[in-house]
C-alpha cells in the first residue's frame, strides 16, 4: 500500500511511531469520516507490540488543539500579527542581518529543545541551520539532561554516542539509579513498554534494585529500594567499584583484553571505602558491600543511571562509574549486561576504521565569554545562556533562534533567562505553541502537526534495547498554510546565509555532502563509489526522506546502493509499515571503539581528576538542610502537553512533596501553601505529605508554572502549577559536561 493511509472511503488507517518520548511506540492512527482522530497502540509493531501510554493517545488532541500554532506570527511590542510565510522569513532576515553584519556570527545563539531529536527532519535540518548561521553559541537541552553520559562514554569508548545500553530483556539483575522508567518510559534506554519489561525481569526470577531518594513507582515494583541522599550516586558507585577490586571480585570477562587503565582505576578508587561513602550517601556500608557482591555473583547484571545521576555536580563521574561497575563485573558488552546498539542509519561508532579513532576532545576548545566555561561537543552549557545575554560588554549575545524548546521553564534560574530574552534585538522561534519562551520571539514560526510528517528515529536507534528500523509516512496531509519543518529550517538557513541560495539548492548541497561522506567511509557498503551515482539512486525522494534513504542504504544493514541486493533501503521500510526487527543487541568489542588506543579507557585523565574531586567531597560533612529533587509525571511531557484535556488534572499535581516528619518539624500541614526558597528564587506551592520521600528531601515536578499571561494555552493556564526552575541555580555545574545541577538543590520551606 505504499505507506499511504489505507481504509475504506470513510476512514483512513495508518501506522506510525510516537514522537513524544524515547520509547518510540508504534501507533495506529485512524482518521474517521468525520475527521475525528483515534490513536491506538499498534499490535503488529515488532518492538512495542501494542503498548501505548496516555500521551500517545493524546496525539489526536494535540493535532486538534485550537491553541496549537498554525500561522506564522510577528510581534511588535505586545501585539502579535498573523502573517504569511514569505513575510515571516523576510522579517527574520531584517532582524538577523544587521546583527550578523555588525556584531558577527557569534552574536546570534541557537537553542535546540528536546523534540528536536524526536523526528528526522528536525535532527537533520537543525544541523543545516546551525551550520548556515555559523555561530559558536550553540545551546540545547542536553546540558540539562544526558550530556554527562555522553562525556563519560566519549572518553571511555571514543565517541559521545557510544552509550552502553542495559539489556533489560535478558539481564538477571538490574540496578537502577536516578531513573523512574515506570513513569518516564525510559531514557538513554529506548524500550517500549519498559513497565512490562521490568515486570518480565522479575517474573523470570531476576532482581531489580532501585536507588532513589523517593520511593517511586519503579521502586515500588522492585525487590529493593535504597533511599540515597541526593547528589551522592557517584560516591555509592565508587564504593561498589572499590569493593569489587578490594575483595577480588573484579572479573571483566570477555572485555578484559580490550581494557586500559585498570591499575590507575584501582589507585584512584582507594579513598572510597564503604564506610566513607556510607556517611555521605546514607546507604549503609554493609549494603554497599552486598550490592558489589550481588552484582559480581549474578549470571548477568546491568547498572543503569539516568536524570537523578546526570543532573548533579558529579554527573560525569557517576556516568563513568556506572560503566566501571558494569566492566568490573564482566557485564560490559555481553548479553544480559550492557551492549552497544548498531543503528541502521549508522553512528559515529559504525563509521570510519573499526576499533580505533580520534577519540573525543574534552574539555572542548572554546570558552564562554562570561564564566569562561568550556564547550562540550560543540555546544555551551545552557546554564550560561542568560548571562551571555544580560552581561554587558563586547561579544554579548543579541539574537537567539529557538527550536522546539522552552528554556524559560526548563533551565536553571529561569527568571533570569526570561528577563534576558526580553532584551534581545532579534529572537526567532519555531514551536508548536506560544509558550513562556516563544512569547519573547519577534518572529514565531509554527511547527506542523506531528501526524502530518514522516518520521524516523535517527537518534533513539542508538539507545535501543533491540536493533530495529521503522519509517512512518505522514498520516495526514499538511493543513493549508502548514510547512514541513524541513522547509522552515532550510528557509531560515538560507536567510542566515544572506540570500544567494534557494532551499532546494541548499538541500542538494546537503545531500551531496552526505553522499560524499558515505563514499569516503571505509565501513560503508557504499565505500569507493561515485557520490553522483549514490545521489542518482535516491533522486526519487526529497528533503529528509532523501537524506534518510542515503543513510539507510549506506549504513550497516544497507543495500550499498545495489551492492547487497537484500540490504536495507527506504523502499524496504515503506513496505513494512509496522517496522522491522533487526535482532537483539550483539557484542561489538573491539570494533565499536574509536579511542586512539583502540582500548576501553577505564581511567582517562579527565575522569581520574573527577574521581579526585569526588574524593575531596568526602571531607565535607553533609549539610542538615532540605534538598529539592524533581519528579516526572506520567501524563506530562517536560513543559508541554499541558493543554490537552486527556492529560490534564489527576496525577499531574504540581505539589511540593515532603515527608510527614519534616512537615511536623516545620509546622506544615497537608494542603497548605508553603514558600520554597533557594539561593536564586522562591515559589509558593501546595504541600503534599508523603512517606515515599526520604526525610530531608522535598520534591517538585519541573515544567510547570504556566502563569505568564502573554502565553496562549487556555487549559494549561488554568492548571498552571509553579516553575521549579525558579529555584534551581545556574552557578553549580558538572564541570566536564557543563550540565546544570537540577537535583539536590538546598532549599528552605516556610509555612505561609
Ligand atoms: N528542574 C528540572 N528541569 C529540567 C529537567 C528536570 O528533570 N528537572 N529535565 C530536563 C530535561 S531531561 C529536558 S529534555 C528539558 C526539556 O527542555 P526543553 O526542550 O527546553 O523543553 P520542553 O518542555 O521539552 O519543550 C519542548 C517545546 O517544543 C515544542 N514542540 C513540540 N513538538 C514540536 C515539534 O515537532 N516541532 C517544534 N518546532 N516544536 C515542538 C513544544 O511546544 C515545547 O514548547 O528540561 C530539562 N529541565
Ligand atoms: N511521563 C513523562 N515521561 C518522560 C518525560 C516527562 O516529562 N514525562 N520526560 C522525558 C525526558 S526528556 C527524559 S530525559 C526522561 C527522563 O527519564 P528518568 O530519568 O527516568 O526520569 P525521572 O522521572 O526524572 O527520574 C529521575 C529520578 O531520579 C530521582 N533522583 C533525584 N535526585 C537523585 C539523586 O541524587 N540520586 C538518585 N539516585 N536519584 C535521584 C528522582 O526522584 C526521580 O525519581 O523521561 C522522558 N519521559
Ligand atoms: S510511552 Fe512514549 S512513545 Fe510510547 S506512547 Fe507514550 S509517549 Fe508515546
Ligand atoms: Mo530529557
Amino acid at each position: 500500500m505504499n505507506g499511504l493511509p489505507s481504509g475504506n472511503a470513510s476512514e483512513s488507517v495508518s501506522h506510525r511511531t510516537c514522537p513524544l518520548c524515547e520509547a518510540t511506540c508504534g501507533l495506529t492512527v485512524t482518521v474517521g469520516a468525520d475527521a475525528a482522530i483515534s490513536v491506538r497502540g499498534d499490535r503488529q509493531d515488532p518492538f512495542s507490540k501494542g503498548y501505548i501510554c496516555p500521551k500517545g493517545v493524546a496525539l489526536g488532541q494535540l493535532h486538534s488543539d485550537p491553541d496549537r500554532l498554525r500561522t506564522p506570527l510577528i510581534r511588535r511590542g505586545p501585539t502579535w500579527t498573523e502573517v504569511g510565510w514569505d513575510e515571516a522569513f523576510a522579517e527574520a532576515g531584517r532582524l538577523l542581518e544587521p546583527l550578523l553584519r555588525d556584531h558577527g556570527r557569534d552574536s546570534v545563539a541557537v537553542y535546540l529543545g528536546n523534540p528536536t531529536v524526536h523526528n528526522h527532519a528536525a535532527s537533520l535540518y537543525t544541523r543545516v541551520l546551525v551550520q548556515a548561521l555559523g555561530t559558536g553559541y550553540r545551546f540545547s537541552a542536553s546540558t540539562v539532561d544526558q550530556m554527562p553520559k555522553q562525556v563519560a562514554s566519549g572518553l571511555m569508548y571514543g565517541t559521545d554516542l557510544s552509550i552502553a545500553i542495559p539489556d533489560v530483556d535478558r539481564t538477571d539483575y538490574l540496578l537502577i539509579l536516578g531513573a523512574n522508567p515506570m513513569v518516564s518510559n525510559g531514557s538513554l534506554l529506548t524500550a517500549p513498554d519498559l513497565p512490562g519489561r521490568l515486570r518480565a525481569l522479575r517474573r523470570r526470577g531476576g532482581r531489580l534494585v532501585v536507588v532513589d531518594p523517593r520511593r517511586t513507582r519503579t521502586a515500588e515494583i522492585a525487590d529493593e529500594h535504597l533511599a540515597i541522599r541526593p547528589g551522592t550516586d557517584a560516591l555509592l558507585l565508587a564504593g561498589i567499584a572499590r569493593t569489587l577490586l578490594e575483595e577480588g571480585l573484579a572479573d571483566p570477562g570477555q572485555a578484559a583484553p580490550h581494557l586500559n587503565g585498570l591499575p590507575e582505576l584501582r589507585a584512584v578508587l582507594r579513598p572510597f571505602t564503604p564506610e566513607a561513602v556510607a556517611a555521605a550517601t546514607r546507604v549503609p556500608a554493609d549494603t554497599v558491600r552486598r550490592l558489589a557482591r550481588e552484582l559480581a555473583a549474578a549470571p548477568s547484571a546491568a547498572v543503569y543511571g539516568r536524570i537523578g545521576t546526570t543532573t548533579t555536580a558529579f554527573g560525569t563521574a557517576a556516568s563513568w562509574l556506572v560503566d566501571v561497575v558494569n566492566t568490573l563485573t564482566g557485564n560490559l558488552d555481553r548479553p544480559g549486561g550492557v551492549l552497544f546498539p548498531e543503528p541502521a542509519t549508522g553512528s559515529p561508532n559504525t563509521t570510519g576504521e573499526p576499533g580505533r579513532g580520534r577519540g573525543v576532545r574534552v574539555p572542548g576548545s572554546r570558552r564562554t565569554r562570561v564564566r569562561q566555561l568550556a564547550s562540550v561537543f560543540g555546544e555551551f552549557p545552557v546554564g550560561t545562556l542568560a548571562e551571555e545575554i544580560d552581561t554587558p560588554g563586547p561579544g554579548r549575545l543579541r539574537g537567539l533562534i529557538t527550536f522546539a524548546g522552552n528554556p524559560v521553564l526548563s533551565t536553571p534560574n529561569s527568571a533570569r533567562l526570561g528577563a534576558a530574552l526580553g532584551s534581545l534585538d532579534a529572537m526567532i522561534s519555531v514551536d508548536a505553541y506560544l509558550n513562556e519562551t516563544t512569547r519573547h520571539a519577534h518572529v514565531l514560526l509554527p511547527a506542523a502537526s506531528p501526524l502530518a510528517r514522516s518520521h524516523y528515529d535517527l537518534v533513539f536507534a542508538s539507545f535501543a534495547v533491540r536493533n530495529t528500523a521503522k519509517y512512518s509516512p505522514p498520516s495526514l496531509p499538511l493543513a493549508p498554510g502548514e510547512l514541513d519543518e524541513s522547509e522552515v529550517l532550510l528557509r531560515l538557513a538560507c536567510t542566515a546565509l544572506g540570500g544567494g541560495l534557494t532551499p532546494d539548492e541548499l538541500d542538494d548541497l546537503t545531500a551531496a555532502d552526505a553522499a560524499r561522506r558515505l563514499a569516503a567511509d571505509p565501513s560503508s557498503p557504499a565505500h569507493g563509489r561515485d557520490p553522483v551515482e549514490l545521489l542518482a539512486a535516491v533522486s526519487g525522494r526529497r528533503r529528509q526522506d532523501r537524506l534518510l534513504d542515503l543513510l539507510l542504504r549506506g549504513g550497516p544493514y544497507g543495500d550499498g546502493f545495489g551492492a547487497k541486493p537484500d540490504g536495507l533501503t527506504l523502499d524496504a521500510l515503506v513496505a513494512a509499515p509496522h517496522g522491522l526487527d533487526l535482532g537483539p543487541l550483539r557484542p561489538r568489542l573491539p570494533g565499536v571503539l574509536r579511542t586512539p588506543s583502540g582500548k576501553v579507557e577505564l581511567a582517562p585523565p579527565q575522569l581520574v581528576d573527577e574521581a579526585r574531586r569526588l574524593a575531596d567531597s568526602l571531607a565535607t560533612a553533609p549539610g542538615a538542610g532540605l534538598l529539592l529533587v524533581g519528579r516526572r509525571q506520567l501524563r506530562s511531557n517536560n513543559s508541554w502537553m499541558h493543554n490537552l484535556p486527556l492529560l490534564a488534572g489527576g496525577s499531574n499535581r504540581c505539589t511540593l512533596q515532603l515527608h510527614p516528619d519534616d512537615a511536623a518539624r516545620l509546622g506544615v500541614t497537608a494542603g497548605q501553601s508553603v514558600t520554597v526558597r533557594s539561593r536564586v528564587g522562591e515559589v509558593a506551592a501546595v504541600a503534599e505529605l508523603t512517606d515515599t520521600l526520604t526525610p530531608g528531601v522535598v520534591s517538585l515536578p519541573h515544567g510547570w508554572g504556566h502563569t505568564d499571561p502573554a502565553t496562549r494555552s487556555e487549559l494549561a493556564t488554568r492548571e498552571a502549577g509553579v516553575n521549579s526552575n525558579l529555584l534551581t541555580d545556574e552557578e553549580p555545574i558538572d564541570p566536564l559536561s557543563g550540565t546544570a545541577v537540577l537535583n539536590g538543590i538546598p532549599v528552605e520551606v516556610l509555612s505561609r
